[in-house]
């Protein structure tokens, strides 16, 4: 097992992240090694959506949020480069103060020209994994800002706990999150980013991004982190959970959930079951 990280993180960079829910790590990521993975996901999406030809006001209300592909390490090698990154699931580490990670999952959210707000929400409480430690790389492939489909998190959020699912496919009303008495009437922080820098955010931090008002896809890929001895709490269905046979009270690792940090010396095992290519699953 590796002492040292590929990339070390400054100590106040861990604090602001336990302080706010949320922090940005500028230059992480090499513009040249960015401009690989980024036609990497591109191709992926690509192909992932091939067969769908509507124009976005055709879409669903979540659809307009974003195109969500997710697993993509699964069908696109060149994108498990970068979802299986040692060096990025080293800075989750940090960041959440654990020894081991696994990934849950990866997925692009390409918001296109004219999208919707994603709708202001809590990641972790869409899954039954409990308060285990969970982080969200958020990696911008664009010089992103409000009116491209920024993120914006409210700060201290994570400290409420978990609060109301919301369903942001909007299959039901939405819960109003931002009301929630739990947050004290803070305000979502916008946080503009550069290529080459990766925002993370706590599992429990509630966050939306605004639309996209700009004549160009936002393009942006997500690594989502969990702590190596999270079990599963319910037994609601979950996708990755069943699929790789995990029930309540198991750990939440097997066939599509590798262990990224430290890192494995072989490349994990790419599940025989693949998942839906677009959409939340
Ligand atoms: O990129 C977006 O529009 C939303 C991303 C998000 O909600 C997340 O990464 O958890």
């Amino acid at each position: 097992m590796p002492t040292t990280y590929p990339i070390t993180i400054a100590p106040e960079q861990i604090t602001a992240f336990e302080d706010q829910g949320f922090v940005v790590t500028p230059d992480v990521i090499n513009l040249d090694a960015l401009a690989v993975f980024q036609e990497a996901v591109d191709q992926a999406v690509k192909d992932r959506t091939a067969n769908d030809h509507r124009a976005l006001k055709d879409k669903s209300r979540y659809e307009q949020s974003f195109i969500q592909c997710m697993r993509l390490w699964e069908t696109h090698p060149k994108v498990a480069s970068l979802s299986l990154d040692p060096s990025i699931a080293g800075i989750a580490a940090q960041l959440l103060n654990v020894k081991k990670l696994n990934l849950w999952q990866d997925q692009a959210l390409y918001k296109e020209a004219g999208g919707q707000e994603t709708t202001p929400h809590q990641d972790q409480p869409f899954w039954p994994i409990g308060a285990s430690p969970l982080i969200s790389a958020w990696i911008p492939f664009d010089h992103v800002d409000a009116a491209r489909g920024a993120m914006a998190y409210v700060p201290g959020s994570h400290k409420a706990g978990r609060l109301k699912v919301v369903d942001i496919t909007h299959s039901t009303s939405p819960y109003d999150i931002l009301r929630d008495p739990a947050l004290n009437g803070a305000k979502p922080e916008i946080v503009e980013v550069a290529p080459g820098s990766i925002i993370w955010h706590h599992g429990m931090t509630v966050h939306l991004a605004s639309g996209n008002q700009s004549t160009q896809t936002r393009r942006a890929f997500t690594i989502v982190y969990l702590d190596a001895d999270a079990i599963r709490t319910k037994p609601w269905r979950s996708y990755p959970l069943d699929r790789a046979g995990v029930a309540v009270g198991d750990t939440v690792a097997g066939m599509g959930l590798p262990q990224v940090w430290p890192p494995l010396a072989d490349p994990p095992e790419i599940p025989a079951l693949i998942g839906h290519g677009t959409g939340p699953q």
